[in-house]
């Protein structure tokens, strides 16, 4: 079995924003009786609801940022009664309130959909054993990929993150064929598969890998190690959770389910919607969502769209590798650099490992930058002068591709410490 829905995702694009404007339309009369935090907005600006016809209208109508969930915390921006939501999740964040998601019956079905939409385009069908290490409690991951596995008919099994010794033993006892879980977490379990010997014990192909920036180096490292396929899978928990967006076989972007979801790029400081093809702030509009149907959400995350066919047949648009969250991005000394590209550098050496931190401090009202990287085992070596000429490599290979200096530490094998859920890549000391 299967989760394929070609009238939707091989739509015509005419009769899309059909569909999309018919939905927006009814969206935002919908927000605008239900939410008082939109009827606000509406009003302060002059907006009538009943005006809005059309999807080209998007762009007349205002955001809905982090703060004004935070504002309205919890449950301040839900656009149904209580008695209707069966489902509460919620982001941690690292600072101040977590931000609160709600869910009705109809928001599960349609996660449960789009998941399945999404993991059929990474090619996982009912034959497939797959294991769901994303955590499973209030973060999005661990039970939005499993009610899409389920519904795709898929085995699933529901282990959630850590015990990388249990997840590598019921891998090889199950027989599982697919994991879901983050990069970085992949990357430890592959290392781990090889430092145990026990790859050809193991029947996994394909990985459904998303919840953080990832580099294209570092897939490949993952699919070289495993030899496996390992698909992007993006989404927020503002929005519904994983499922957003998908990678179809072709790997070169994620569709996203624009009957859904719509994107807009926008300039993050004038807030100008960008032409196709232009990096900008990704923006979403809710349109089916019932709980707490958003519009125009801004991310925070950066890339970028293209609207072109893709080989596998599919009109839907897709969304570009995001480079890393506009809050994510380190200026050193006037140079912005995203932590996915320093690891774009590391992966291309061959005797780094993806394990790695960056931390950022000012001495004498200068930033400075050091990268300590893990170098891989059978490459570890004590001869101080082939540990000088590696480390004077990764500096002239940062310099020319990113335009900054950077003191590199080496680590020895396995002292960085792994991630089993969103790996943390920077400690940012200029923010004490
Ligand atoms: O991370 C939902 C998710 C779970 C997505 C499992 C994929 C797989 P949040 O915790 O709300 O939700 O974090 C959302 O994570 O705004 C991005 O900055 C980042 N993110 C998510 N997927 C990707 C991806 C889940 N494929 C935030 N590539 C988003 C890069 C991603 N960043």
């Amino acid at each position: 079995m299967k989760y394929w829905r070609q009238d939707i995702e091989c739509i015509d694009r005419e009769e899309l924003v059909k569909l999309q404007s018919r939905r927006l339309s009814e969206m935002v009369k919908r927000i605008y009786h239900n939410v008082p935090f939109y009827k606000n907005l509406f009003d302060q600006k002059g907006i009538n609801p009943n005006d809005i016809k059309d999807i080209s209208q998007l762009n007349e109508l205002p955001f809905t940022t982090k703060k004004d969930l935070r504002d309205n915390y919890p449950f301040g921006l839900f656009a149904v009664p209580q008695s209707e939501v069966v489902r509460l999740h919620a982001s941690s964040g690292t600072t101040g309130k977590p931000t609160v998601v709600g869910c009705t019956k109809n928001d599960l079905e349609m996660w449960s959909e789009v998941v399945a939409r999404s993991l059929t385009m990474a090619g996982i069908t009912n034959r497939d054993i797959m294991q769901v290490a994303y955590g499973y409690g209030l973060f999005t991951g661990g039970l939005g990929i499993h009610y899409g596995v389920e519904k795709v008919g898929a085995s699933v099994i529901p282990i959630s993150t850590g015990n990388t010794k249990k997840q590598l033993q019921l891998m090889m006892d199950f027989g599982s064929t697919a994991i879901a879980c983050t990069p970085s977490y992949l990357a430890y379990l592959a290392e781990s598969i090889e430092e145990n010997g026990v790859k050809d014990k193991i029947k996994l192909k394909r990985a459904v890998c998303g919840a953080e920036p990832w580099s294209e180096e570092l897939r490949r490292h993952i699919q070289e190690i495993l030899g496996i396929k390992a698909f992007n899978i993006y989404g927020l928990s503002e929005v519904i959770g994983p499922g957003v967006a998908m990678e179809c076989e072709c790997q070169n972007g994620s569709h996203i389910h624009e009957d859904h979801f719509v994107p807009e790029i926008i300039n993050p400081e004038t807030g100008d919607v960008l032409p196709y093809g232009e990096v900008g702030e990704l923006v979403f509009t809710t349109l089916t969502k019932e709980a707490m149907p958003l519009l125009r959400y801004r991310t925070r995350d950066l890339c970028t769209l293209n609207i072109e066919k893709c080989e596998c047949g599919r009109t839907l648009v897709r969304m570009g590798t995001i480079l890393g969250r506009s809050d994510d991005m380190l200026i050193i000394r006037g140079v912005n650099v995203f932590p996915s590209q320093v690891e774009s550098v590391l992966m291309d050496i061959y005797e780094t490992t993806p394990n790695y931190v960056l931390t950022v401090d000012r001495k004498n009202n200068l930033d400075t930058l050091e990268i300590k990287v893990e170098i891989a085992d059978k490459f570890w070596t004590t001869e101080i002068r082939e540990i000088e000429n590696l480390k004077k490599r990764i500096a002239q290979s940062v310099q020319s591709t990113l335009g900054i200096s950077a003191v590199i530490k080496l680590a020895e094998p396995h002292t960085l410490s792994r991630s089993e859920g969103k790996a943390v890549r920077v400690i940012d000391n200029r923010k004490k």
